[in-house]
């Protein structure tokens, strides 16, 4: 599709930081002629630091054939491996209509940006968009939402600011069918995941919805910042165990030279990454690949065999 090439520009663009801490370093230490021993204890070292992780790390050092001699070979190895990890968690979604999907997260990690995108992309797939503004907590929230609601062209159905969200996600659910409206995202307010009665809430949304559409919510993201890096595993964690997320959106990958953490996150806890957001524009955003990923952290334009940023990757281009 015509917007795959760009977007996956825009994804490596997008993800130099990461790039530049992690693969180029991997790509200096394979100026060693031979893969000896030194080699693959620094990169064990390049790896951790890149906050992938214990686990992961050894899983990626363990899994080194001996055959592997080349350091060109290995990179390509790394790259298969990393798309491997980053792959391995089911990703099936139901289908529903309206498609009814819950952003969750703990605060500022950019669940309202993220919807704002995610709207767009909606409506320009030719969907009809319904946002719901159950953040009522934070001021100024409520605004800031329906500012995305207008660039992106949704409506966005709100409540008075300090008002109850489950009652903000009845009314939008109700709306949504009246309306028959294709996609429902749902924003929440920024909460730590150790403030039991804020989870409490969440629980109480989760069951508004599902009661009053059967299947919803047909997605419950979480949103977790790139710069966060591997310490986000404990929302993961504290969220999942609480909601049943099904997907995760890794957003700020621009800012970071922590992207190397959502594959540390993925190989860990098997939860599949759905989207990734890359600056602060409403088409900063991008379905999630495996294979476009690992290949935007390897890419290298002026080195034979490997994507450049002009080669055409098939992004994914599931839903919502
Ligand atoms: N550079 C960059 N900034 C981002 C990205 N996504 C969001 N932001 C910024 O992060 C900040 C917080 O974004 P919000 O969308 O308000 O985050 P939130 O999770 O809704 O915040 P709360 O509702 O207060 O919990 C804003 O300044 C956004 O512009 C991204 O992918 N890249
Ligand atoms: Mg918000």
């Amino acid at each position: 599709m015509a917007e795959h090439p760009a977007l996956f520009s825009h994804l490596v663009a997008g993800l130099r930081k990461t790039r530049e801490a992690f693969f180029d370093r991997i790509t200096h230490l394979l100026t060693r002629p031979r893969l000896d021993p030194d080699a693959l204890e620094e990169l064990e070292e390049i790896l951790i630091t890149a906050d992938l992780g214990m686990p992961t790390t050894r899983q990626l050092l363990d899994t080194i054939p001996p055959s592997i001699s080349e350091p060109e070979e290995l990179l390509h190895f790394l790259r298969d491996q990393v798309t491997d990890i980053l792959s391995a968690p089911e990703q099936s979604i139901p289908e529903g209509h309206p498609h009814v999907a819950l952003i969750l997260g703990v605060n500022g990690v950019g669940k309202t940006t993220t919807i704002g995108k995610l709207a767009f992309r909606g409506i320009r797939q030719g969907k009809r968009v319904l946002l719901a503004a159950a953040d009522t907590f934070r001021a100024a929230a409520i605004e800031q939402l329906q500012i995305w609601g207008q660039r992106a062209g949704a409506e966005v159905v709100a409540h008075q600011e300090g008002g109850d969200p489950a009652a903000v996600v009845f009314d939008a659910l109700q709306a949504s069918l009246a309306r028959e409206m294709d996609l429902l995202l749902i924003d929440t307010a920024g909460r730590l995941h150790t403030k039991k009665n804020l989870m409490e809430e969440l629980k109480k949304i989760g069951r508004v919805v599902s009661r009053n559409i059967p299947g919803a919510p047909h997605e419950t993201l979480l949103i977790l910042d790139a710069t966060t890096g591997l310490n986000a595993a404990v929302q993961v964690r504290e969220f999942h165990q609480l909601m049943g997320i099904t997907g995760l959106i890794v957003t700020k990958l621009d800012g970071t030279a922590k992207g190397g953490s959502l594959i540390g996150i993925v190989g860990e806890l098997q939860i599949p990454v759905r989207y990734v957001g890359f600056g602060e524009g409403i088409e900063d955003l991008a379905p999630f690949s495996p294979p476009a990923f690992a290949a935007a952290l390897f890419s290298r334009e002026t080195r034979p065999g490997f994507p450049s940023a002009s080669t055409p990757i098939d992004l994914d281009t599931r839903d919502p």
